[in-house]
């Protein structure tokens, strides 16, 4: 087994998609082996992990596309890991991402991935941070990961990432006002796309303003105009992205807050481990139908019969 994680990591290393591919679905699945593939990772820092969060329909797949077409012209290799929001009552993945991304399926130089949230309501793919770990052992200069901004995802990628793009379009306009203090906090850049609809400008001032008003005399967050399905402001974009990794780097602080959320979360995604929320489900279902059904002792009893 040893030798064969061994050879593995050095094929993924090398440049291997399918080893790429075969590495990443043994740590999504918990196959054989895939907790000493993790502890062999190789310490590196040299692929940015860029994410791109915001809400559903806000262009992100359709931005990813467009940050592929600006990279490739200049000899970048781009991983996108895509998580796929499911509904909690079909567990499936969506295949719009991969239709608008389709471009870049076949290119040497990118390798998708999408994966399903697998009903974490809203929240990121479990292995997220595992998968991304495995994807930067391999010659990458970015990697992109999509996800849909609800609830505690925001700031799980804000962990994950180095850099955290929000999209938003036109039409979020007044619910910006009432945005949660949490996706404000995580941008470090925002994106205004759709800019050939009405209202971008108010958006981008509204944004603008917002960005200001946080900033208290630091480096306020950038805001950029964009129209994904065209390329328009994504050379601006991508030269924002790169300003923001070059320039905050190095803060060690930051990493250290970033890498205690990491270690944060592998813990408790170890401690999950043997749970499932569609089991859950069923054996809900079928307590609460009793009279004497209480929640807490029925938790104490789903715990001790899972774990
Ligand atoms: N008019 C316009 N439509 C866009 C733009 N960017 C994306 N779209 C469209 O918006 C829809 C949702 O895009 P998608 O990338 O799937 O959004 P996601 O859910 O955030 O990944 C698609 O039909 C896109 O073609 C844009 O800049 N302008
Ligand atoms: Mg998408």
């Amino acid at each position: 087994m040893q030798d064969k994680i061994t050879q593995l990591l050095a094929e993924i290393q090398a440049g291997s998609y399918k080893a790429l591919a075969r590495g990443i679905t043994m740590v999504e699945n918990d196959l054989e082996g895939y907790s000493t593939l993790l502890s062999q990772l190789k310490n590196t820092d040299a692929a940015k992990v860029v994410g791109i969060t915001g809400p559903p329909g806000a262009g992100k797949s359709t931005l990813v596309n467009a940050l592929l077409h600006h990279w490739i012209k200049a000899d970048k290799r781009i991983a996108v890991i895509a998580v796929d929001p499911s509904s909690p009552f079909n567990y499936g993945a969506l295949l719009g991402d991969r239709i608008r991304m389709a471009d870049f399926y076949n290119h040497n130089n990118v390798y998708i991935r999408s994966l399903a949230t697998r009903g974490a309501l809203g929240g990121l793919h479990a292995k997220i941070i595992e998968i991304t770990d495995v994807v930067k052992h391999a010659p990458f200069d970015y990697i992109l990961v999509e996800t849909v901004g609800v609830g505690q995802s925001e700031v799980e990628i804000a962990g994950l990432a180095d850099c955290t793009v929000v999209a938003l379009v036109p039409e979020a306009g007044d619910e910006v006002q009432t945005l949660k203090a949490g996706i404000m906090e995580i941008a470090n850049l925002f994106v205004v796309n759709k800019a050939d609809r009405d209202n971008a400008d108010t958006l981008y001032r509204t944004l603008r303003i917002l960005a200001h008003e946080r900033s208290m005399g630091d480096d306020e967050t950038p805001v950029i105009k964009t129209i994904a399905t065209t390329q328009d402001g994504l050379a601006e974009l991508a030269a924002a992205i790169e300003t923001y990794l070059t320039t905050h780097n190095t803060i060690p602080e930051k990493k250290l807050q970033l890498l205690t959320e990491r270690c944060w979360q592998i813990i408790q995604h170890r401690q999950m481990r043997g749970f499932n929320k569609a089991k859950l489900l069923l054996q809900l279902q079928e307590a609460v139908q009793s009279p004497m059904f209480n929640l807490y002792s029925f938790t104490d009893s789903f715990v001790e019969n899972n774990s």
